[in-house]
C-alpha cells in the first residue's frame, strides 16, 4: 500500500476539486452546454472537458513522467484509442464525468473515476459522487473504502444461485442492431435465470462500487471503455469481489487476469460462500452471454 499511497493521496484530492466542479455545474444545469458524439445517446458537456483538463493538469504536475488517457482527450483524437498497453509508462485513466446522460438529466448517479494504470494493471482507483457524497477508493493490497469504511459492509450474504440476485446492467449508447441485438438477447437469458431484479445505474464506475459495497450483487455490460471501469476495479476487487472479462483469463496467482481495453466486464460482489460461490455466478452468467464486436481501447 505504501509504495502507493502518494499516488493515493493525489487523486483523492483532485477527486474532491472536481467533485466541486461537478456538483456545481450539476446545480446550475440549465446552462449546460451539450454537444453529441456517436449519435444522440452519448452525449459531452463542456463541464466534461474542463474537469478533464483540471484533473489532468494537477496530476502532471504532481506526476511529469506519468502518461494521462482521458474519455474526452481519446474521444477527440484521431485514432480513438488509449495507447494502454504500448509500454509501461504509469498511466493515469480518467472518466471526468461517468456517467454524463445522468449529469445532464439530473439524475444524481454521476461520478469523477480516477485511476492509475501500471503495466495494464490498475493500482490506484478513486470514484467520487459529489452529489450524493459517496467517496470511494482503493490501492492494490491496501483494502477498498466507502467514506472512509472498509467494503464490503455487512452483512455479507451467500450468493447461491441468480436466483437471489440484485444486479445490474446497462443498454449503453449504441443504438445499431448489430450491438443491441446480442445485448438484448442476453439480457433477456440472464433476466430469465430468473433473477430477482436489475437496475440500470446509468455510470460503470458507481456500478463497481456498488458490487464492492455489496449493495449490487452482480454487474455486467459489454461496450465500456478503460475509463468507465478502471478505477472500480480496484475498489471491486480490493473489496474482495470477482473482476473478470466474458471470456474466462489467464490466472496470476490464481486469480483471472482483467483486460482493461477488451470493452468488457463482469463482476461479482464478495459472498459469504468464498470464492468458489462466486465462480459459480461468473460461470453461470457466462453461459448466458452473447459476444458483442467492439474495437479494443
Ligand atoms: C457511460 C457508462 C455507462 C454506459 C454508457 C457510458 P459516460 O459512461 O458508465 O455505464 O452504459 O455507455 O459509457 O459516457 O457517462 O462517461
Amino acid at each position: 500500500m505504501s509504495n502507493y499511497s502518494t499516488y493515493l493521496t493525489e487523486a483523492l484530492a483532485v477527486a474532491r476539486t472536481a467533485g466541486s466542479i461537478i456538483k456545481e455545474a450539476f446545480l446550475n444545469r440549465a446552462s449546460l452546454h451539450i454537444d453529441l458524439k456517436a449519435n444522440d445517446a452519448d452525449l459531452v458537456t463542456q463541464v466534461d472537458r474542463n474537469v478533464e483538463q483540471v484533473v489532468f493538469s494537477h496530476l502532471r504536475k504532481a506526476f511529469p513522467d506519468h502518461r494521462f488517457v482521458g474519455e474526452e482527450s481519446v474521444s477527440e483524437s484521431e485514432t480513438k484509442r488509449t495507447g494502454l498497453g504500448s509500454d509501461d509508462t504509469p498511466t493515469w485513466v480518467v472518466d471526468p464525468i461517468d456517467g454524463t446522460t445522468n449529469f445532464v438529466h439530473g439524475f444524481p448517479f454521476v461520478a469523477v473515476s480516477i485511476a492509475l494504470v501500471i503495466n495494464n494493471v490498475p493500482v490506484v482507483g478513486v470514484v467520487y459522487n459529489p452529489i450524493m457524497e459517496e467517496l470511494y477508493h482503493a490501492v492494490i493490497g491496501g483494502g477498498s473504502y466507502f467514506n472512509n469504511t472498509p467494503l464490503p459492509l455487512p452483512p455479507i450474504k451467500p450468493l447461491p444461485s441468480l436466483t437471489t440476485a440484485l444486479i445490474a446492467a446497462e443498454y449503453g449508447s449504441d443504438r445499431v442492431p448489430e450491438i443491441l441485438d446480442p445485448k438484448m438477447s442476453t439480457m433477456h437469458k440472464v433476466i430469465a435465470a430468473p433473477v430477482r431484479g436489475v437496475r440500470s445505474v446509468g455510470s460503470a464506475a458507481l456500478n463497481l462500487c456498488y458490487v464492492a459495497r455489496g449493495t449490487l450483487d452482480l454487474y455486467w455490460e459489454a461496450g465500456v471503455h478503460a475509463w468507465d471501469v478502471a478505477a472500480g476495479a480496484v475498489i471491486v476487487r480490493e473489496a474482495g469481489g470477482i473482476l473478470a472479462n466474458w471470456k474466462q483469463g489467464e490466472r496470476q496467482d490464481g486469480v483471472e487476469t482483467y483486460d482493461l481495453c477488451a470493452r468488457e466486464v463482469l463482476c461479482v460482489r464478495k459472498t459469504a460462500g468464498g470464492v468458489e460461490e462466486a465462480q459459480k455466478i461468473i460461470e453461470s452468467i457466462r453461459q448466458r452471454l452473447e459476444s458483442v464486436e467492439y474495437a479494443r481501447d
